[in-house]
């Protein structure tokens, strides 16, 4: 069902009647990943106690991508809710009124992007001027490559040459964006005690694995205009969004306590006692 105020809103969403199956599914989907960004807020801002001061500012980053993302979900979520009416056993898009997109999550990706990148910078200890100058390298290419996405994905109801054209300039920027990244990965294992060297190496796998989520959502509606391809694409992009910034988050969290408990901060060392690092760290100690 394609009415014209949809086709000019530009997400499938609003073309296809979903079954009440799919309808629900995707409430659900949606729901599960602003209720999990937000209740992962309280985790990381106590999680920023037990680490040396310098580290701190990771999990407290994450927290704020928690809350920014939360929001951004949450409206995703309502909208949803609002942009279906119920006409005998199917849920069909309202052609007024209310539209779904997924252009917010593009916006939301503008602060949280920069914010996930930097936070690897930080974690790996980069000196100061090597943490700024890489961080901005990092951050140029993926702000162009989000908003070139963001031009690119309007036309997803229809106009495909629009969608891939933009789609490739975007994924240009991703791979300069991805060159970046293994430079500072490169930096981190370098810097990384003896013990954590794995972390970042394993780090840089997760991340390829992870973002690559996102541009596989982006080229989803080629494959057809069905209700299947509308949760599986919101499954999708919750995936990626819980991957990328919330488990990212604790796998950072996680490296930053052991190189607190590695650089003699007691309170880290504590928390890791009953790990080898941890007793490792406390015997060092003399206890
Ligand atoms: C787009 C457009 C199509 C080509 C490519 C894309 C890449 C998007 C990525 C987004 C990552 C987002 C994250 C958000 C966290 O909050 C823009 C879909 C390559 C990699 C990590």
């Amino acid at each position: 069902m394609i009415t014209p105020s949809a086709e000019a809103f530009g997400s499938i969403e609003n073309l296809v009647s979903l079954t009440a199956g799919q309808y629900t599914t995707g409430s659900l989907i949606l729901m599960v990943s602003y209720g999990a960004h937000f209740a992962f807020m309280i985790y990381f801002i106590l999680a920023s106690f037990q680490l040396a001061p310098r580290y701190r500012v990771v999990p407290i980053l994450s927290a704020v991508v928690m809350a920014s993302a939360g929001l951004s979900l949450l409206r995703e979520f309502s909208l949803w809710e609002t942009s279906y009416s119920l006409q005998g056993a199917m849920y069909v898009p309202l052609s007024e009124g209310s539209s779904f997109t997924n252009a917010f999550r593009y916006g939301n990706w503008t602060i949280t992007v920069p914010i996930l990148l930097t936070q690897l910078a930080i974690a790996f200890a980069l000196p100061r001027p090597e943490l700024h100058k890489r961080s901005l390298r990092m951050i140029i290419p993926a702000v162009l490559m989000i908003w070139t996405g963001l031009y690119g994905q309007f036309g997803e109801t229809g106009d495909f040459s629009r969608l891939n054209i933009w789609g490739v300039i975007s994924t240009v920027f991703f791979v300069w964006l991805i060159v970046e990244v293994r430079g500072v990965i490169t930096a981190g294992i370098a810097n990384s005690p003896d013990q954590l060297k794995a972390w970042p190496k394993n780090i840089w796998w997760y991340f390829l694995a992870t973002w690559g989520l996102y541009p596989i959502a982006y080229a989803l509606p080629q494959l057809g205009f069905t209700g299947d391809i509308v949760v599986a694409r919101q499954l999708l992009f919750s995936i990626a969004d819980i991957s990328s910034k919330l488990v990212y988050g604790l796998i950072l969290s996680r490296y930053v306590l052991r190189r607190s408990a590695l650089e003699g901060y007691v309170p880290a060392a504590e928390a890791l006692e009953t790990s080898p690092l941890g007793s490792q760290v406390a015997s060092q100690r003399g206890d």
